[in-house]
């Protein structure tokens, strides 16, 4: 199964984005800073600073799971990498689909290391009707996630 990355090509922009304002949750929330940093601010809308962005708690793999809402093909995921430091926590990061929210299929993968303010688009090899999209760190031992927007195009 063919899995890569690429950076943002501006003729895709017009497509949709079904992640924005739905429903988020994540394995933990940065636990130094309670009450911030909670899953639904990589659904919001905004990218402009750190204020903006999920972030983690230091974990084995941390991960953040979208509902949608609705069963769709996803084409894409778009992803907003931090906007200040600490780029390089972004880093082998795979893409999940789900139908049931409990069996997933990875359907691509970034390996990374980031930088900073790096946009991130990750190809879904899936063809396959989704409603849950989850974004996992799959290898490290102390990690934390930090992204502060994603969004998940689908074929219309
Ligand atoms: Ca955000």
């Amino acid at each position: 199964m063919p899995i890569y990355a690429r950076f943002i090509d501006e003729k895709d922009t017009q497509q949709k984005n079904a992640a924005l304002g739905q429903p988020a949750h994540s394995s933990s929330t940065y636990s130094l800073d309670k009450g911030g940093y909670v899953a639904s601010w990589a659904v919001d809308g905004k990218i402009a600073n750190l204020e903006l962005c999920f972030i983690s708690d230091f974990e084995l793999s941390p991960w953040i799971q979208i509902n949608l809402g609705g069963h769709y093909i996803i084409s894409f995921i778009r992803l907003y990498n931090r906007q200040d430091v600490l780029e390089e926590r972004l880093h082998d990061l795979s893409l999940l689909v789900s139908q049931d929210g409990y069996s997933f299929t990875v359907c691509g993968f970034f390996k990374g290391p980031g930088i900073t303010k790096q946009v991130v688009e990750i190809l879904c090899e899936d063809n396959v009707l989704r409603n849950i999209v989850r974004l996992q760190i799959t290898d490290g031992l102390n990690n934390i996630l930090c992204l502060c927007e994603i969004e998940v195009n689908i074929s219309l």
